[in-house]
């Protein structure tokens, strides 16, 4: 079937051989946090607060760093392709009871151990929520100069953590800002809290550091801080239009309902040489649903792919639902991530690009249909089997069993 499905691509342009050479190297971010639901190995944490939210209750989560690795080792046995994993501050792995102010790299030694051993790069967060220095819903931007002298510290120390990462593991480490910064009810004074914010970027970005790529991330609003967002898309993207090797972050759940960001990648691109993702899916809010093979993801990869962007956008997951069963999730969106790069990969972009350029909208929404009908699950599943996995549906099989032989006993 794959012969066959080559040989009707070749029809048109498009050679699969070198589809599936690319799609060996288009790495993706798995975050660590779908694992466990966001919680994280600190001593005694808890709920996850500072506007996000898990829901559901699926039983079998990853309790510790022993329980997440194993877990995430299946998950990645049965994703094709080049791996990462993202790893937020809360994930470190310490016999000392260390606030997040204290954070040292030898705490995520184990981390780069592990991530020799199953050949991932790591990408990395600190983590501004969840925390009792989150006072009255600020952190960065907040009145009291403790509490943002403590994010402050934190944030660069996570960014040591990084350089750490990314000298260890010889490849690029994001390390990505996201605090839960904003208002319940409606500011008197929008501008106070940002210009605050500023300074404090200003500090936790000061040294410069090898193999870090910095990104910021922005968002609209978070549940209980609806009015009023401090670091909003226009702030940060203005910040790091400043600041050379600072670049936001696009969460496809960050932005109004009719706003995507298939759409803000090619703007971008005019701008700068790097864009990380936070790929996920928001239904009706910025719910972090597992990423679905849906128009916007699929539109998502072809604005990478016809833009020739694949080492300048740096896909990263960000899902989080806890209803299902999680390495389940962990496996269907990534793969869907994949999908969509495959699925752009076999389009025929020049030819599509030329009938914009000569104006031929006739040819190019015919020809463009015609994509659709083409058989790319053929060429999805000769990229399974030369990855060594199964071309069929026993992936589940083998994740009820893990449930049943593994998560099932965890209580
Ligand atoms: C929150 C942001 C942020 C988090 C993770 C856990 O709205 O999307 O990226 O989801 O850092
Ligand atoms: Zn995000």
């Amino acid at each position: 079937m794959y012969q066959d499905a080559k040989e009707r691509y070749s029809r048109y342009n498009i050679d699969t051989e070198a589809v599936l050479e690319k799609m060996k190297h288009i790495p993706v971010s798995i975050n660590c946090w779908q694992g466990d639901d966001v919680i994280g190995f600190e001593k005694g944490a808890g709920a996850l607060s500072g506007g996000i939210q898990t829901t559901g209750n699926y039983p079998g989560r990853a309790r510790n760093a022993q329980e997440l690795m194993q877990d995430f080792e299946f998950a990645s046995s049965l994703i094709p392709g080049a791996k990462r994993l993202n790893l937020h501050a809360s994930y470190l792995i310490s016999d000392r009871d260390k606030d997040r102010n204290e954070i040292e790299v030898e705490d995520y030694k184990a981390w780069v151990d592990f991530a020799k051993k199953n050949r991932l790069g790591l990408d990395f967060n600190p983590t501004c929520f969840s925390h009792p220095m989150v006072v009255n819903n600020l952190t960065l931007s907040s009145p009291h100069k403790n509490v943002r002298d403590f994010w402050i510290e934190h944030c660069r120390r996570s960014r040591r953590v990084a350089a750490y990462f990314a000298k260890e593991l010889n490849t690029h480490c994001v390390c990505n800002l996201w605090i839960p910064d904003g208002f319940k009810d409606t500011p008197a004074d929008r501008l106070t809290p940002r210009l605050r914010l500023k300074d404090a970027l200003d500090e936790i970005f000061e040294e410069k550091l090898d193999g870090v790529i910095d990104s910021v991330e922005s968002k609209v609003f978070g549940i209980g801080v609806e009015s009023f967002t401090v670091g909003s898309s226009e702030f940060y993207l203005a910040y790091a239009s400043h600041h050379d090797g600072v670049y936001q972050l696009l969460d496809s759940g960050h932005y109004h309902p009719t706003e995507v960001i298939s759409e803000k990648l090619p703007a971008l691109l005019c701008f700068f040489d790097r864009i990380p993702l936070h790929v996920t899916r928001a239904v009706r809010w910025d719910s972090d649903h597992v990423v679905r093979l849906d128009d916007e993801i699929k539109e998502i990869a072809k604005e990478i792919v016809r833009n020739d962007a694949e080492e300048k956008v740096l896909i990263g997951l960000d899902f989080f639902d806890a209803s299902i069963n999680r390495i389940a999730a962990w496996v269907i969106g990534t793969r869907n991530m994949q999908k969509a790069m495959m699925m752009a990969l076999l389009e025929d972009n020049a030819r599509m690009k030329a009938d914009q350029e000569s104006e031929d909208y006739t040819h190019l929404l015919a020809y463009s249909e015609e994509m659709k009908t083409l058989p790319w699950q053929e060429v999805w599943n000769e990229f399974l089997i030369r990855e060594n996995l199964a071309d069929d549906f026993s992936w589940y099989d083998d994740i009820k069993k893990y449930e049943k032989d593994v998560l099932s006993k965890r209580g």
